[in-house]
């Protein structure tokens, strides 16, 4: 165990008679809305979403980083911090990788470890982002869309790399995000670098194994400053479209600019059969990847609301991959993965008191503030006792950051990870 489990029953048990009171008073109250909390638990802790192992190393900006002692140094050690946040929490079993930043030559030891932290895999992703050392090609100007077929093939190769790599960690899905685009107006044919995208897309996508699915990951900007070639829903769309069934489109909260109405574009993504997934993490100008629900718990909650409405309307093929893609400049990564899965929990609990029969009649009455209502109100419902119950009945903690911060992991690590080197900067 990395948290003493002394510790996590000796808080629980101080803790229970209170949550008990909150969530007997909380079950009456949504009862008489119609709601059997029963159920709501049973559906947040069926929930769960993957961890990126990148996600619990310090974070930087583009002018600094600054390490925190104690932090994680390679792979083995990101995911024995992702454990303590599964050990608390309860709701993040997997992890999602990132090559070759979590490369290790062999592989099957990573998921021997993996599983013995009670941890698998989740979606793998590719990194034709950075140049790496050693490598033949630059990607300085673009990858899979490169002008040059060698630069284009280098980083094909690269992705079905990772695909085995998946498959051999017991993963079943590839995200691929490229920084590809330009930064001045003219620099790139934006019709010939999409073409090249697809044509280097389809040769990665054949590589698919069987039960195998692509996510498409867009973004607006950044590194690219002018135009970005996988930019937006609608060239993921197009993209994942022509490449045939196993290609998703991937959204990622924070790849969008910031009036953008990301809900809107997550139903649209539902209706159209092509919705693989999420990068959940939280913004105020760009792609900030702070914590999820810490600025807008709204809006992740509007998200959630249309994942719960395309569900209940029974949606064909309908099973997004969930993740939270962050960066934790600031704070200790492991707190903060252990919030904003909480703060997840409680957009979907939110989501589900919604009472959905009467938002259709608003809907179809036209009865636009009676609709908003309904909204506004499931947002009031202190929903954190049905979390707290569903990470308590999963064996997890109910007040897991308290727990965390009370044990002597993070001081423990201090001394067993002594640091390597110092800060640089770079977005992780
Ligand atoms: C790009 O900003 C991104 O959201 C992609 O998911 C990357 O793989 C990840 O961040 C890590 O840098
Ligand atoms: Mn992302």
């Amino acid at each position: 165990m990395l948290i003493d489990q002394e510790l996590i029953t000796e808080q629980n048990t101080e803790l229970e008679p209170e949550l008990f009171s909150d969530f007997e008073h909380l079950g009456a109250y949504l009862e008489r809305r119609g709601v059997a909390i029963d159920g709501v638990v049973q559906r947040v802790r069926a929930f769960t979403v993957a961890i990126p192992t990148w996600g619990v190393s310090t974070g930087g900006t583009r002018f600094s980083r600054f390490p925190m002692p104690g932090e994680p140094r390679n792979i083995f050690e990101r995911l024995e911090d992702c454990a303590v946040v599964q050990q608390l929490g309860r709701a993040t079993p997997r992890v999602s990788p990132h090559m070759p930043w979590d490369h290790v030559d062999d592989i099957h030891a990573l998921r021997l470890h993996a599983e013995a932290l009670g941890l698998g895999f989740d979606a793998v992703n590719s990194n034709t982002f950075q140049d790496q050392l050693g490598q033949d090609h630059s990607y300085k100007y673009g990858s899979l869309t490169h002008t040059d077929p060698a630069v284009r093939a280098q980083a094909i190769t690269h992705n079905l790399e990772c695909i085995a790599i998946g498959e051999q960690l017991g993963s079943t899905a590839l995200t691929v995000w490229i920084a590809d685009g330009a930064n001045f107006p003219g620099q790139q044919h934006f019709a010939l670098a999409l073409d090249r995208y697809l044509g280097s897309m389809r040769e990665i996508y054949a590589q698919l194994p069987e039960g195998w699915k692509v996510f498409l990951e867009h973004k607006l900007y950044e590194p690219a400053l002018y135009a970005t070639v996988i930019a937006d829903w609608g060239t993921s769309y197009f993209c994942a479209e022509s490449l045939g069934p196993k290609a998703q489109c991937l959204v990622d909260l924070g790849h969008h600019a910031p009036t953008t109405n990301v809900e809107m574009i997550v139903a649209r993504l539902i209706q159209l059969g092509k919705l693989g997934g999420f990068h959940f993490n939280d913004s105020k100008y760009g792609d900030d990847d702070l914590d999820t629900g810490a600025i807008d718990p709204f809006r992740i909650f509007l998200v959630f609301n249309e994942l719960i409405d395309a569900e209940v309307r029974q949606v064909d093929g309908f099973a997004p991959a969930y993740m939270l893609d962050q960066s934790h400049n600031v704070t200790d990564p492991i707190e903060s993965l252990i919030e904003s899965t909480a703060a997840v929990q409680r957009a979907l609990a939110q989501a589900l008191v919604v009472n959905r029969e009467a938002l259709a009649v608003a809907q179809e009455t036209n009865d636009a503030l009676g609709a908003a209502r309904l909204l506004r109100e499931a947002t009031q419902i202190n929903v954190e006792p049905i979390v707290q119950r569903a990470r308590l009945d999963a064996g997890g903690a109910i007040d897991p950051v308290t727990v965390y911060r009370a044990s002597t992991y993070r001081k423990d690590k201090v001394t067993t990870r002594p640091a390597e080197r110092g800060g640089h900067s770079g977005i992780v």
